[in-house]
């Protein structure tokens, strides 16, 4: 026994030794460690820096030497120094690090994403990237109907401009198919072998596919089921929303025969992939004796321009005490389509890693739908500029959803009445319970017709990553997602000659889109939180926080932390919650969604989960 006891002792005290030198061991090499990462920032400012000025460069003039430059600064140096600090970074024992934040930043630097790939790799997966960017921002469709011009149209403004605003059925359908002939149909192979690398990364990196590794960065193992429930949650809103729109289209074109299913036909939501449905607002305005809530009209009788719109944009997140877009922004930002060259019109804020240097890319037109859009781009650089002192690897939202929502979140407070009106830009607003449903139902064809869009997306993309959906079904699955979720179907029938996912942005592009979705919920999330800073009395739709520092100062929190903390407790410390809630968006909706209802009593309400026969 004895013998016993003294081996347990001898053993005991060998551990605590143990425990005691390993722990000497971390917390010198954590003391390392913070003088590695020291150096690591300053040289990846540099590299971040040059990458995303010859990315810049790409996407304002589209030539094949600006390619080059950036493919090969990317993968060249980009790359190559993502990997090789990783693997520095390795050495340490940084999962054992006492640190949190120090344990953090370590992980981040060493979760490579595509670099993983070898250079033969890397530099063919970031090609077919900018080529199917090309294809897709350079794409023109010809043979308008009844135009004897020759002219053949790009997306922007032309091809957009004509499904906003035609309801001439054969000049939609032209503008429609065409844009999805010019664009998508030339990449199915491009991103089918796209798919093939990013999947090898991933793997490579220990995830199971490309989708895995998208969703890491929620860092919830239940984020999945929890968008799923967040839908579910608000799939009767979307429902009555669409079933009243179905109505409405239904008297619009009498000749057009709908599906007996309940499907809209893609073409007539005044948007190329009918996801806001802002467009059609004239037809569908539950008060129509009563004037627009678009302020279209007014922005181009009072002459406005882009550069007014963002000076107008700027004095809003001043107002709230936030950051003034800094000089380098005004001089270097493209804020219209030049005449001369090829670009990526699609909008984008960029962030150049050096702290000083942040712009916005945009071909804007004077409309409402411009403004909104300036207001949202300017949203992603005031985070920018908020956590610009934040370690390099933690520059970025949250997660990827919170970017999006504090980009939308001027949105909401600047398409108010009170606000739209101190601002001159809607002199004719009544203010009675009919004006404030015009108002709701116009944010719903924004905010809530974008929903299933919002989720769909990635939920095509999870599966084709995951190879559940292979290269023969891409397209037929992508239609399955669109009649399921959306409710809509293709006024044209669909083959798998056809690649309609490759004719949104996001998909050539590889911008994930799931972020929009959450954006979408949490928004109202933090808007309610903001209000109630702000001293709001009104209902929550009709709460302006211009001018508000107590909301800007709860944003400015919100912001200055960047990724450096785990999105749930910067949820909490902003909104007494760490959970995605759709509950504010219900409840800022909640007299439209009444009104929805009575409108539609006896109404057909929905549509089957599979596309109409004939359509694919
Ligand atoms: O892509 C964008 C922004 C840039 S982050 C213009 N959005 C999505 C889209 O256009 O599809 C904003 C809303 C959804
Ligand atoms: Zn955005």
């Amino acid at each position: 026994m004895e013998f016993f006891n003294q081996i347990r002792s001898i053993l005991t005290v060998g551990l605590i030794l143990f425990f005691v030198a390993e722990s000497a061991i971390i917390q010198i090499s954590e003391a390392e460690a913070k003088k590695w990462l020291n150096k690591y920032n300053v040289d990846a400012e540099k590299y971040f820096f040059e990458a995303t000025e010859a990315d810049w460069n790409y996407n304002t003039n589209l030539t094949d030497y600006n390619l080059a430059i950036s493919v090969s600064l990317f993968s060249n140096d980009l790359a190559n120094f993502t990997e090789t600090k990783a693997k520095e970074a390795n050495k340490f024992a940084w999962k054992n690090f006492t640190d949190e934040l120090l344990k953090r930043e370590f992980s981040k630097i060493t979760d490579i994403g595509p670099a993983s790939l070898s250079d033969k790799d890397f530099q063919r997966m970031s090609t077919l990237n900018s080529d199917m960017t090309k294809i897709y921002s350079t794409a023109k469709v010809c043979n308008k109907p009844n135009d004897s011009s020759g002219k053949c149209y790009p997306l922007d403004p032309d091809l957009s401009g004509v499904i906003a605003k035609s309801n001439d059925l054969d000049e939609l359908t032209w503008a429609w198919k065409g844009w999805r002939d010019a664009s998508g149909k030339l990449m199915p192979d491009m991103y089918e072998e796209f798919v093939s690398l990013l999947n090898k990364a991933a793997k490579i990196n220990g995830y199971e596919d490309n989708g895995d590794y998208w969703r890491s960065w929620y860092e919830s193992p239940t984020f999945r089921k929890d968008c799923e429930d967040l839908w579910l949650e608000i799939k009767p809103f979307y429902e009555q929303l669409h079933a009243y729109v179905r109505r409405k289209l239904q008297q619009k074109y009498p000749k057009l025969s709908f599906p007996k299913d309940g499907h809209i036909p893609a073409h007539l939501l005044g948007n190329m992939w009918a996801q806001a449905w802002n467009n059609i607002e004239y037809m569908v305005r539950p008060a129509p004796d009563l004037p627009s809530m678009d302020i279209t009209d007014e922005l181009v009788k009072q002459n406005y321009t882009a550069l007014k719109i963002f000076q107008l944009s700027d004095q809003f997140f001043k107002s709230l005490g936030l950051i003034p877009m800094p000089e380098p922004f005004w001089q270097k930002s493209m804020i219209v389509k030049p005449a001369d060259r090829d670009v990526v019109c699609h909008a984008s804020a960029w962030d150049f890693y050096n702290r000083k240097d942040f712009r916005i890319k945009q071909c804007t037109t004077v409309n409402m739908g411009w403004f909104m859009t300036t207001h949202h781009e300017m949203g992603h650089i005031e985070y920018y500029l908020q956590y610009k002192e934040q370690p390099i690897n933690f520059r970025s939202g949250a997660n990827p959803g919170f970017h999006e929502a504090i980009a939308d979140i001027a949105s909401l407070s600047v398409a108010t009445p009170e606000y739209l009106k101190s601002v001159g830009l809607l002199p004719n607003f009544v203010d009675n319970p009919s004006g404030d449903l015009n108002f709701l139902m116009n944010q719903a064809l924004s905010k809530v017709a974008f929903l299933p869009f919002g989720y769909m997306i990635d939920q095509w993309r999870w599966d084709v990553f995951s190879g559940q959906t292979p290269r023969s079904q891409y397209n037929s699955k992508w239609w399955q997602n669109r009649c399921k979720y959306q409710g809509i179907y293709p006024p044209v029938k669909r083959s798998e000659f056809d690649f309609d996912a490759g004719s949104k942005f996001h998909v050539p592009n590889n911008t994930p889109y799931i972020r929009y979705f959450v954006a979408h919920i949490i928004q109202y999330q933090f808007q309610e939180a903001l209000c109630k800073a702000a001293g709001n009395t009104r209902p929550l739709h009709r709460c302006n926080v211009a001018g508000s520092k107590e909301a800007g100062k709860k944003l400015s929190e919100l912001m200055t932390s960047g990724a450096s903390i785990p999105w749930p407790k910067v949820l909490q410390k902003l909104t007494g919650t760490d959970k995605m809630s759709a509950k504010p968006l219900m409840a800022y909706f909640k007299p439209l969604i009444d009104w929805l209802k009575k409108e539609n009593q006896g109404q057909k309400v929905g549509w089957d989960e599979k596309c109409p026969p004939g359509s694919l």
